[in-house]
């Protein structure tokens, strides 16, 4: 079995790098992709850049180039809903595209013909998740993810982003990773680790506790990948 992880910056991804201490890299498309072996399973990592298109290309390429089969996605994000806090765990439900903007012809924020508003993430991976979380004693959020092109430190912004979408945190790749792996059948799991509130005061926080949450996102991922390789081997 093959398994992806990635995150959008290098401070989401260098704990799971330190984590598999061995690996090769690879140069593709701009970007460079980590082979490690974990517990029998080949292991693909890599760090996408920052927003929608970057992800997208990184999440293709994981799948079509290196053959993943599951695509579990780490890093950081801004809480929507007040009981997410600096370093809280959220797992996406599913995700949409705050920033996707056609309504001018009469359809829903988020919405193109032939899409859909919301791309749900893989049911046995959050179980699997639940499970770890429950076992560890961890407290793990589930709730929608929204995912839009812009770094959103402003409350009217956030606001509206919750309640038109309903969702309790905002990042920039979750949705768009989704997408992808949604179309191409790989199942995908979005866990996220809150940086900030998305307020005036997130570009200060996201400074001061992107390593912090990027650690807590990347321990989690780890528990959660050797659940999944075991319970691959078991069936
Ligand atoms: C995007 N990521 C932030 C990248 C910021 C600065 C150099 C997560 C995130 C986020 N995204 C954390 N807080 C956020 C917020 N308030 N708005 C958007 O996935 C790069």
């Amino acid at each position: 079995m093959t398994i992806g992880i990635m995150g959008a910056m290098v401070e989401e991804i260098e704990p799971l790098l330190e984590f598999f201490k061995e690996y090769k890299t690879i140069e593709l498309a701009n970007n460079r992709y980590f082979l490690a072996k974990y517990k029998g399973c080949d292991i693909v990592v890599a760090y996408s850049k920052i927003g929608k298109v970057f992800a997208s290309l990184t999440a293709c390429t994981m799948i079509e180039k290196f053959g993943i089969e599951k695509l579990l996605f780490s890093g950081v994000a801004g809480a929507i809903n007040d009981s997410l806090h600096i370093g809280d765990l959220i797992i996406a439900s599913k995700l949409c595209q705050h920033d996707l903007d056609i309504t001018a012809f009469g359809h829903p924020y988020g919405y193109v013909p032939e899409g859909k508003v919301y791309v749900e993430s893989d049911e046995d991976l959050r179980d699997i998740a639940k499970s770890v979380a429950n076992q560890k004693g961890i407290e793990l959020k589930e709730g929608i993810i929204a995912t839009g092109d812009q770094f959103v430190a402003d409350s009217k912004r956030k606001e509206w982003i919750g309640k038109t979408f309903k969702a309790d945190a905002l990042e920039m790749e979750g949705a768009s990773v989704a997408v992808v792996a949604d179309a191409l059948n790989v199942p995908f799991l979005v866990l996220r680790s809150i940086s900030d509130a998305a307020d005036m005061d997130a570009g200060f926080d996201f400074d001061e506790f992107l390593k912090s949450s990027a650690k807590e996102s990347a321990e989690f991922v780890i528990a959660i990948l050797g659940r999944v390789i075991e319970k691959s081997k078991n069936k």
